[in-house]
């Protein structure tokens, strides 16, 4: 047995949206893409699309925007938001294809670290599962989905983040304990489903949640790091490492 199997760390869950990829700007131009081809007359702005991000799930943002913004139409609008999202989706799936997205820095390093390690993958995203199926094949390897214990999608869960919900369903389908496993997100939203789940979490940030609170992070860290594009130190514990590996992930998740 290795010496790093033979430690507590056993699982390593991550989120999707902004931590494998720094996706959401594909999300918003799908999202105005929709609105378009519907005749919705909307058009989400970064900076506006930067305050709906505080409201996860395509559909719960959608309902969101058009409570504050369009109550008057909302009686009518709200029974059609699956299938705005559904319109959103394709077009969301078109652009990843165009291959305007890449999984961030150190994130395949690290996953084909731990699965040489027997180290546990997971996922817990708030994205819904036919955006999951459009970008995880395409930006990890067509057949990734073996590398992951357990896939907690949005649409699997009553609760999306910040509740705890994704992080607890996937440490049930994995079959541990949250102090065996460490999250790595992106967002304050993120960070709060994972710590109310239990478990120590690192943070890198991404475009949409480079000014996030990110109290109660283990760590935040610029990215995940490779050998010849170092990782900058951000806040927390002080990694001493030019990229986040195994060990690293291990001497965060213990006490201090
Ligand atoms: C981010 C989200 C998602 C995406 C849009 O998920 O909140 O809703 O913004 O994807 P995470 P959908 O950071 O947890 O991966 O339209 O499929 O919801
Ligand atoms: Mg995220």
């Amino acid at each position: 047995m290795s010496s790093v199997s033979s430690m507590r760390l056993r699982a390593v869950i991550f989120d999707v949206d902004g931590t494998i990829a720094d996706t959401e700007e594909a999300h918003r131009r799908a999202f105005n893409k929709a609105f378009d081809d519907v005749a919705l007359g909307w058009h989400w702005q970064p900076d506006l699309y930067k305050s709906l991000l505080k409201v996860t799930g395509g559909k719960e943002r959608m309902h969101h925007y058009a409570s504050l913004h369009h109550a008057d139409r909302l009686a009518e609008i709200a029974p059609r938001i699956a299938d705005f999202h559904a319109v959103k989706t394709r077009h969301f799936a078109d652009i990843i294809t165009s291959g305007a997205v890449a999984a961030r820095p150190g994130i395949i390093r690290l996953m084909r670290e731990a699965m040489a390690s027997d180290i546990r993958l997971a996922i817990a995203t708030t994205m819904s599962r036919p955006s999951l199926d459009a970008l995880l094949p395409r930006i990890l390897e067509p057949d990734c989905y073996r590398w992951f214990g357990a896939i907690a999608t949005g649409d699997r869960v009553g609760a999306k983040k910040p509740a705890p919900d994704l992080y607890e369903l996937a440490l049930a389908e994995l079959g541990i304990d949250a102090i065996g496993a460490i999250a790595i997100e992106d967002s304050s939203v993120g960070l709060r489903s994972a710590t109310a789940a239990g478990i120590t979490t690192l943070i890198t940030p991404s475009t949409y949640t480079d000014d996030d609170d990110f109290n109660g992070a283990a760590t935040v860290v610029s990215d995940l790091g490779e050998p010849d594009a170092p990782l900058r130190y951000i806040q927390g514990r002080d990694v001493s490492s030019s990229v986040i590996d195994l060990a690293t992930l291990q001497d965060l998740s213990a006490p201090i």
